[in-house]
């Protein structure tokens, strides 16, 4: 198992999050990678390396060009306009509205925005492509003929749409790390998206494509974030029609039931032909998470883990949310054992 992973993450370093009306200190936070790459290690998975200096040039594939545009710059213009604090959307184009995009920040930011939980800050963009440097290498070391990698990549990026930012996320790091698998030569890939948050961005880029299919486990929609997405009824249209299916479920779900669901998942992603497993790998199913609603213990996660693997395809993890206890390393570490096992 190589594990991809940059120092360059510590530069997402926000000090506010809007949170039950209160700006809190990010739950997304500089210090989840840097436990969770002390557990991997301390478990045994030592071949650690820092990613490629990869560009735009795939990034620019699924997402809008001019949406990384405003990523690279939000943060000078915010601070260009008198600004004293973190950059925070708080006006947003929504029913009836048009969707021209502002000249003006504060109207280009709500427009770019699919939450106000994320404030950007001066090198959020640099950890960001960081992120995404470390999925691209990760999905490059597949693309060589190895079976397992993890990119340990902050901030997320499942959250993150075509020309969407917010959850924590601004780049997608797994649609990303998708497309180039697609780019290295497979004719189909599957994006497996275990995080305890529906995966909106990803569907988002993938939602009228029959070449990327996906598939979300998550808290319902109904009473839980990202709540605008995420319901059984979304199968994809187009050419991508039958290629995104969700897998909603209650306050309080268990691995028993959880796991019936992973298992519909694999089953799909194998009929559908996937060449590879992109699996957008949040711990946040956690039973102790401080923001989410799942009864998921560790030992469940080594059982995840060897489930994902029996479908028998490579696989490269890509990590995504999980919260707050010291217990994320050891849970992340313990899908790795599962994969490997
Ligand atoms: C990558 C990822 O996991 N992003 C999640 C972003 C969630 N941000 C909004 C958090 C709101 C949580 N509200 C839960 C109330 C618990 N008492
Ligand atoms: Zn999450």
């Amino acid at each position: 198992m190589r594990v991809i992973y940059s120092e360059d993450h510590k530069l997402r370093d926000a000090r506010t999050e809007l949170y039950a009306g209160q700006l809190v200190t990010p739950f997304e936070a500089p210090f989840r990678a840097e436990w969770i790459l002390a557990a991997v290690k301390e478990a045994g998975f030592a071949d650690v390396v820092a990613p490629d200096a990869h560009g735009l040039e795939t990034a620019n594939k699924v997402h809008d060009p001019a949406y990384l545009d405003f990523l690279a710059t939000v943060w000078d213009r915010w601070v260009a306009a008198g600004f004293k604090g973190e950059a925070i959307a708080n006006s947003f184009p929504v029913r009836r509205t048009s969707q021209r995009v502002p000249d003006n920040i504060v109207g280009a930011i709500g427009h770019y925005a699919n939450a106000a939980d994320t404030s950007i800050t001066n090198g959020s963009y640099e950890a960001a492509i960081a992120s995404m440097r470390c999925a691209i290498t990760g999905a490059d070391w597949l693309a060589e003929d190895h079976r397992f990698a993890f990119a340990l990549c902050r901030p997320p990026g499942h959250h993150a749409g075509i020309d969407l930012f917010g959850g924590y996320c601004f780049i997608n790091n797994a649609g990303v790390a998708a497309q180039r698998l697609l780019d290295h030569g497979a004719a189909k890939v599957a994006v497996l998206d275990v995080d305890f948050h529906h995966g909106n961005g990803t569907q988002d880029l993938f939602y009228h494509r029959g070449d990327v299919f996906t598939a979300s486990l998550h808290g319902d929609p109904m009473h839980a974030f990202p709540y605008f997405l995420g319901h059984a009824e979304e199968e994809g249209e187009g050419a991508g029609t039958g290629t995104n299916r969700n897998y909603p479920m209650p306050p309080g779900t268990p691995f028993e039931v959880w796991s019936s669901a992973l298992a519909d998942a694999l089953a799909r992603i194998k009929a559908f032909g996937a060449e590879a497993i992109v699996v957008a790998l949040g711990v946040d199913t956690f039973e102790r998470d401080p923001i989410s609603f799942f009864r998921l213990t560790s030992d469940d996660f080594i059982r995840m883990g060897a489930m994902i693997s029996a479908a028998g395809l490579p696989v490269l993890a890509c990590m995504e949310g999980g919260y707050g206890v010291p217990e994320i390393g050891r849970n992340v570490a313990n899908v790795l054992k599962g994969l490997e096992a």
